[in-house]
């Protein structure tokens, strides 16, 4: 059944999607800590169907959020929130939080244009202790909001991280973990321990883990531990002083060798069953009587309850639509062939030109799949590295290898590359290192909203020093920058390229050599220049496809690098034209058109400039096109505004007739 509705201009068609009897009773956790704990396991099975059921309507994140149901059911009904402070690391598995926190009547509108978002935000709801989407977050933040509560003599609240074995491979937590280790406050970090990031988790941590999880000595130890601790719970407040004792003592003495996060001075709990609520239920509230920081490890399956989402883990962390009852991904189906996605050309000529270069090596912190260089991985196991989500690490890792003659692609989302700021400055670009940066997902993201848009790169990479800056307008001048960026030479190159497909079909052309630093014509015109880096160029394309019906041909400009920029070019376009266009699909500030204003301002030429790109402003989620049109970044606004710019002049020749 179908019911239509309006949110900001935009139709919506809403599926009615029934949740379960419990679950339609609950609006708020208050409303879930009135049910009886055994009504829990019930609450569990319906809240998953009701995932399952949206998400295969709607799309969008899926295998982690089945895998923490019952953590999110037992941990909304153990401890207070919002008094208490949850958050989730990454965010992508919180879709239970947001059905059982108010947002279930709207959950059909989950990272649609206008909806909700699909990671927890402040602004979205008090339930929402922080914003999230980015990994690795959540203890630092938890530890701050601890550390205040303790300031302000608030001993009662309590802060809980939840993080996955993923998100704990990123050094940021490791950070966080060695700070919270000699602080007093009430934090408790649950480890959702799945073995998986996106793709199988790596490194060394996830054997740690699984050590743990599967060793038997240790595990009776455990368990003995647990139950005094479970005995002495019962008598009340001077349990706290027995438990400590016991603490400083049995535990420690035999735990703190053989357990990193004890090491940390984390006192550490588990692992335990994270399906099983009502344990989970016994041990939280078992372990709100304990302050100080501490660690609950448990294990989980991601995708837990839906057959092919648990065996197909990767392929279920985001899905798309599917149907529910056979497991069908529903793919669009076109009539003729498709351009690849860019990252699949980068995939593929990676591996290309590695046949022919062996000093090449690819690395990704934990995108292999989202990068496409599980191609390389899988070919060439011993020149392709996945360091975990270590952003940092990848960008230094890479620099040691440049060091020593090899030449490393290192893939990065645009958005997760902010993290590695100073790596790219301190680590290869002052030592001037020959790094390869592709720069995935660069402008709109879509969906996944702010978190996620590669706005800033093209700003924050072109005032940085022995660094080329370059985007490809489609899939031939990617590989042909790949190509050119493995040549010998002194210094970084960074490529960046957006989410999603290109527009070239016959993608696989020959490669050959950029000069670094040359644009080139994609149409002579008159009037109007309109200069633009990269994918967005095709936009610029159809504007000018539209204008030509009206008799207006302004000149289009495909410049290709930020930096070096085509001086040549553009002083032949200064004296040429005294209205330039400049379009880009990243922020307006600092980025691409602020180098043609700079230029012109350094070379003594006037001109009006407009520049087209991302405003200085938080623009929130929907389909890329939808955002480039709330931006005035479509084909048909590039359009009106060179049509606005030519008015004056049109004014002007209708005056003179
Ligand atoms: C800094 C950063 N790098 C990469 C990502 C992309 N990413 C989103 S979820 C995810 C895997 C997280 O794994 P885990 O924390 O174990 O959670 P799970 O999905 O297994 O529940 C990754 C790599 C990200 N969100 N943030």
């Amino acid at each position: 059944m179908c019911t239509e509705s309006y949110r900001g201009g935009l139709k919506l068609i809403k599926m009615l999607i029934k949740p379960g009897d419990l679950l339609s009773r609950i609006d708020t956790p208050d409303e879930l800590r009135k049910l009886s704990q055994d009504q829990l396991v019930r609450l569990s099975q319906e809240l998953r169907q009701y995932i399952i059921d949206s998400v295969s309507v709607y799309g969008g994140h899926f295998g982690a959020s089945l895998g923490v149901v019952e953590l999110t059911v037992a941990l909304h009904y153990v401890f207070n929130t919002p008094s208490d402070q949850l958050i989730w690391d990454v965010g992508h598995q919180a879709y239970g939080h947001k059905i059982l926190t108010g947002r279930r009547d709207v959950f059909h509108t989950n990272r649609m244009y206008n909806g909700i978002s699909g990671f927890p935000k402040r602004k979205e709801s008090p339930y929402d202790a922080f914003g999230v989407g980015h990994s690795s977050t959540s203890i630092s933040a938890a530890l701050g909001m601890a550390a205040a509560s303790r300031y302000n003599n608030d001993t009662s609240r309590q802060h809980i991280a939840v993080i996955g074995d993923g998100a704990l491979t990123g050094g940021m937590a490791f950070e966080a973990m060695n700070h919270a280790g000699v602080s007093d406050t009430n934090l408790l970090i649950i480890l959702n321990d799945n073995c998986m990031s996106i793709d199988p988790n790596v490194g060394a941590l996830k054997d740690y883990l699984t050590d743990i999880t599967t060793s038997q000595t240790y595990n009776k130890l455990k368990d003995e531990v647990w139950k005094a601790l479970g005995k002495i719970s019962k008598f009340g407040s001077s349990a706290q002083e027995i438990i400590a004792k016991i603490d400083g003592s049995l535990k420690s003495f035999f735990l703190k060798q053989s357990n990193l996060f004890e090491s940390l001075n984390l006192r550490y709990f588990g692992p335990i069953d994270g399906h099983d609520v009502n344990h989970l239920v016994s041990v939280l509230e078992d372990l709100k009587n304990i302050n100080g920081p501490k660690i609950l490890h448990c294990v989980t399956v991601k995708g837990k309850g839906y057959g092919p989402a648990e065996k197909d883990q990767t392929k279920w962390h985001a899905p798309g639509k599917f149907d529910k009852l056979t497991g069908e991904i529903r793919k669009k189906v076109y009539e003729s062939p498709q351009p690849p996605k860019y990252q699949d050309v980068f995939g593929h000529t990676l591996v290309e030109l590695a046949k022919g270069n062996p000093k090449i090596m690819g690395i990704t912190p934990a995108m292999p799949s989202g990068s496409s260089l599980n191609i390389m991985m899988k070919e060439m196991p011993d020149r392709a590295f996945d360091v975990g989500i270590a952003e940092q690490h990848a960008v230094t890792f890479s620099a040691g290898l440049a060091t020593q003659g090899q030449i490393p692609f290192c893939n990065i989302y645009s958005t997760f590359m902010q993290r590695a700021y100073d790596q790219v400055i301190h680590d290869v670009c002052i030592q001037n290192l020959h790094v390869v940066f592709c720069l995935d997902r660069a402008g709109y993201a879509g969906a996944d909203g702010p978190t996620h848009h590669g706005a800033y790169d093209l700003a924050y990479m072109r005032c940085i020093p022995n660094i080329v800056v370059s985007a490809p307008m489609n899939e031939s001048e990617l590989r042909n920058l790949m190509f050119t960026a493995q040549l010998p030479r002194e210094g970084a190159f960074c490529i960046r390229y957006p989410r999603g497909q290109g527009v070239l079909p016959n993608w696989k052309t020959p490669m050959e050599e950029i000069a670094v630093g040359t644009g080139r014509v994609i149409q002579e015109g008159e009037d109007v220049a309109i200069l633009t880096i990269g994918h967005i160029g095709n936009y610029v394309v159809e504007a000018c496809q539209q204008l030509e019906k009206e008799g207006i041909r302004p000149a289009h400009y495909d410049m290709r690098f930020v930096k070096p920029l085509d001086e040549k070019l553009l002083h032949n376009i200064f004296k040429n034209f005294n209205k330039i266009i400049t379009v880009e699909d990243g922020c307006i500030m600092g980025g691409f058109g602020s180098a043609i204003l700079e230029f012109m301002a350094d070379n003594g030429y006037t001109a009006s400039v407009k520049r087209i790109g991302i405003p200085d402003e938080v623009i929130e989620h929907g389909e890329q096109i939808e955002l480039h049109k709330e931006t005035n970044m479509d084909p048909q606004s590039i359009a009106d505004a060179v049509i606005q710019m030519l008015e004056p002049q049109k004014l002007k020749d209708q005056d003179f007739f």
